[in-house]
């Protein structure tokens, strides 16, 4: 008959060998080794058989075993971790040693890059970011913006109207941001919101063919500053420092006398050409200049619009595309690849900044 010690070193191994794969087999094993009629509770009912001499090297010889069951249950339990998945207060099992789902790594869109490179330089100089609705009432895209009523932007040929309501359109330019703003900045709550300081960035449509060189829908970021004595040379120098930011401190700048409805003065913006450095190329036409932005001061008849006193108040403000810099950035020479969704086109994108 086998000694104690030797039927204890045999369950050992059994049970140093024993694995369990999910809950249930966890389960038998605490019922087979642990439970009222397990084996534990039985190995130590032979104690009454074991002679005086020898009880007490046998009590500890038990004891041990004991902890060692309890321990490997202990083990087994750690090893499947329960998790309430479901949150039903009920447990479920996870294999935290299964090898994880991958996760595929996205690209940025290329608008997007250079949407953030140009709103990073002026968010260094104070400005918020601001968003509006796309679809937009006539006072809010045109009227408030000092457009006239009969005004070609306002021509069906280069704006969608919606067909349920003739009031509205798809916005044909962020402006309508800086008129909400403006609206919000002048309530008689909220004047000592004024000065404001903001880039509008955001999607803009136009009902133009669609060719490699223009889209029905695009890019825009626009920006303004609303104070006292907000001045042109603010925003030359505001406009400075962001195209030096942008093209590199050697870049040089040219404005031109330009005419927009809702500036007054107005500007366009000439920056030498990045490309082939102003000795003359096909991106700049030959010209060594490259348009990159119209500006100006603020009309007074758009700040009255909003409820701004243009007696107390100046500003200026200024618009660009971002789709043609960003094809001029990436080389890329079909402005429709940016809405196609190409994944060839989008993935070459993962480590631009
Ligand atoms: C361009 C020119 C410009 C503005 C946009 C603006 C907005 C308000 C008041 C006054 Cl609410 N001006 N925006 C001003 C000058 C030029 O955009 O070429 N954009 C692509």
């Amino acid at each position: 008959m086998k000694t104690l010690q030797e039927k204890i070193e045999a369950y050992k191994k059994e049970i140093s060998a024993f694995t369990a794969a999910d809950e249930n087999e966890i389960e038998s094993f605490r019922i087979k080794y642990l439970g009222s009629k397990g084996l534990v509770k039985s190995i130590m009912s032979e104690m009454k058989n074991v002679s005086p001499d020898n009880k007490k090297e046998a009590g500890l010889l038990l004891n041990e075993f004991k902890t060692f069951v309890e321990e490997k249950f202990a083990s087994l339990k750690s090893a499947t971790a329960t998790v309430d998945t479901t949150g039903d207060g009920k447990s479920s099992s996870i294999d935290f040693s299964l090898p994880g789902d991958p996760m595929p790594v996205g690209a940025r869109h290329p608008v997007v890059l250079m949407r953030n490179r140009i709103v990073s330089i002026f968010q260094r100089l104070g400005f918020a970011v601001a968003e509006g609705p796309e679809i937009e009432d006539d006072w809010h895209n045109f009227g408030a913006l000092n457009l006239p009523e009969h005004h070609p932007a306002r021509d069906m040929q280069d704006t969608f109207y919606i067909q349920q309501n003739p009031d509205w359109v798809l916005r044909t330019h962020t402006s309508n941001v800086q008129i909400r703003e403006m609206e919000k900045a002048s309530l008689p709550d909220r004047q000592g919101k004024l000065p404001i300081r903001m880039i509008m960035p955001g999607r803009v449509y136009r009902n133009e063919t669609v060719s490699a060189r223009s889209h029905c829908f695009f890019h825009q970021i626009e920006g303004l500053y609303v104070d006292e004595n907000v001045s042109f040379a603010d925003l030359k120098q505001t406009l400075y420092f962001f195209v030096k930011e942008m093209y590199g401190q050697d870049v040089k700048v040219r404005f031109r006398p330009s005419y927009f409805p809702f500036t007054e003065p107005s500007a366009e913006m000439d920056v030498s050409c990045f490309i082939c450095g102003g000795s003359g190329c096909n991106i700049c036409k030959k010209t060594g200049w490259v348009e990159i932005l119209g500006c100006g001061m603020v009309h007074p008849n758009v700040l009255s619009n909003c409820k701004i006193d243009p007696n107390k108040y100046t500003g200026f403000a200024f618009g660009m595309g971002i789709e043609r810099p960003a094809m001029l950035k990436y080389g890329i020479n079909d402005i429709r690849l940016f809405s196609e969704n190409d994944i060839r086109f989008l993935q070459q994108f993962t480590a631009a900044i």
